[in-house]
C-alpha cells in the first residue's frame, strides 16, 4: 500500500502592499511582499481518502495572510513571517508546521528638489530581501537572504590552477570579467516567536551588514575563484551578525566570453592555439583579444553554479 512520504499544501503568490503613514508627520512607508504559506500535519487522509475535515482551505490561508498583515507589523518580514506561521500552528491542534517565504520588493523613496519625497517611491532594482521560515511547535528557524541582485566587475578575478586533464578546454586566466546574480542567505533559529521578536531590532541591520559585505567584497576581492571570494563573504557575515548559525550564497558563475568565430568547430579538431581563433582578426586584422580584449559575447547558458553553506566553528 503507497503510503503518503511527505505533504504540505496552502497558498502561494499572495500579494500584499501595506501602507503605513505616520500621521504627525505625513510619511507614508510602503512595504510589497508575495507571500508563500504551506502547511504541514496531520493531513495525510485528504489525500488517500478525499477527507476535507483536516483541510484549512488555501482561501482561508490566504484571508489569514491579509488579515495578520492588518493586524501585525510586517517590518521586519522576520517576524512577520514568525507571527504567521505561529498563528496556523497555534489555531489548528492537527498542523505541525508551516513554511512561510515572503520577498519583499524594493520600493526606494524619491529624492525629489534634494528632499527624500513622503510618499512617492521607485523601483530601483529587480533585487529582492528573502525571508523563509519554518514554524513548529518546537521552534522557529529562519533564513533571511538576498535574492536576484546583479553584479558585474571588469576585472580582479582570475582563474587557475584547476584540474588539467584529458577533459579540459578552459584557458587558465589571470584576469577575466566576474558576474553573478546573488543569491544568499544567513539562518537563525528560536525557541518560540518571543525569542524571534526579542531580536526584532537585529533583523534589518543585519540585511544592510549582508548586503555591503557582499558587494565590498565582490568589488575589491582579488578574487581566485567564485568558491574563495564568496567563502570570504560568508565569514565577514557570521563575524557582523553573532546571532546567526550560518551563512550561505549560491552563485551562478555568469560567463562572458572573448568573441570567437569558429571556437566549437576548430576546438574539436584541437589543432589550433586558443589565441588563434577566439579574435576578430578575420575582419581587417582586427585586435580583440588579451589586452586588446573590449567587445566580449555575454553567455546566457550553461553556467557554473557554485554553492555553499558555511557554520561557526563552535569549539573555540
Ligand atoms: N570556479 C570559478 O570561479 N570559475 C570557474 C570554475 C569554478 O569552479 N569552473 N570553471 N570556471
Amino acid at each position: 500500500m503507497p503510503y503518503v512520504a511527505s505533504a504540505e499544501y496552502g497558498k502561494d503568490n499572495v500579494r500584499i502592499c501595506k501602507i503605513e503613514r505616520d500621521a504627525s508627520t505625513s510619511v507614508h512607508t510602503v512595504t510589497e511582499m508575495t507571500v508563500m504559506c504551506l502547511l504541514e500535519g496531520d493531513i495525510e487522509t485528504s489525500y488517500t481518502k478525499a477527507d476535507n475535515s483536516v483541510v484549512v482551505a488555501t482561501d482561508s490561508i490566504k484571508n489569514t495572510v491579509y488579515i495578520k498583515a492588518k493586524e501585525s507589523p510586517v517590518n521586519p518580514p522576520e517576524v512577520f513571517a514568525g507571527i504567521l506561521g505561529t498563528h496556523f500552528v497555534d489555531k489548528y491542534a492537527h498542523i505541525h508546521g508551516a513554511n512561510i517565504k515572503l520577498v519583499t520588493h524594493r520600493w526606494t523613496r524619491m529624492n525629489v528638489d534634494g528632499k527624500p519625497h513622503p510618499h512617492s517611491f521607485y523601483r530601483d532594482g529587480q533585487e529582492t530581501r528573502t525571508v523563509e521560515a519554518k514554524v513548529t511547535r518546537n521552534g522557529i528557524s529562519i533564513k533571511s537572504g538576498i535574492q536576484g541582485l546583479l553584479v558585474f566587475k571588469s576585472t580582479g578575478s582570475a582563474f587557475h590552477g584547476f584540474v588539467r586533464d584529458e577533459y579540459t578546454t578552459l584557458p587558465e586566466t589571470m584576469d577575466r570579467i566576474l558576474s553573478t546574480e546573488v543569491d544568499c542567505g544567513w539562518t537563525w533559529q528560536f525557541a518560540d516567536l518571543t525569542a524571534c521578536k526579542a531580536v526584532a531590532d537585529k533583523f534589518t541591520p543585519a540585511f544592510d551588514a549582508a548586503r555591503e559585505i557582499t558587494m565590498k567584497t565582490f568589488a575589491e576581492d582579488e578574487s581566485a575563484s567564485v568558491q574563495n571570494t564568496m567563502y570570504k563573504m560568508c565569514e565577514q557575515i557570521l563575524d557582523a551578525v553573532p546571532e546567526t548559525k550560518t551563512a550561505i550564497y549560491s552563485l551562478p558563475n555568469k560567463h562572458y566570453f572573448e568573441i570567437s568565430k569558429f571556437l566549437p568547430q576548430l576546438l574539436q579538431k584541437k589543432s589550433m592555439a586558443l589565441t588563434e581563433v577566439t579574435d576578430l582578426s578575420w575582419h581587417n586584422g582586427l585586435k580583440n583579444t588579451g589586452k586588446d580584449a573590449e567587445v566580449y559575447a555575454p553567455q546566457s547558458d550553461p553556467n557554473g553554479l557554485i554553492r555553499v553553506e558555511i557554520a561557526r566553528d563552535e569549539t573555540n
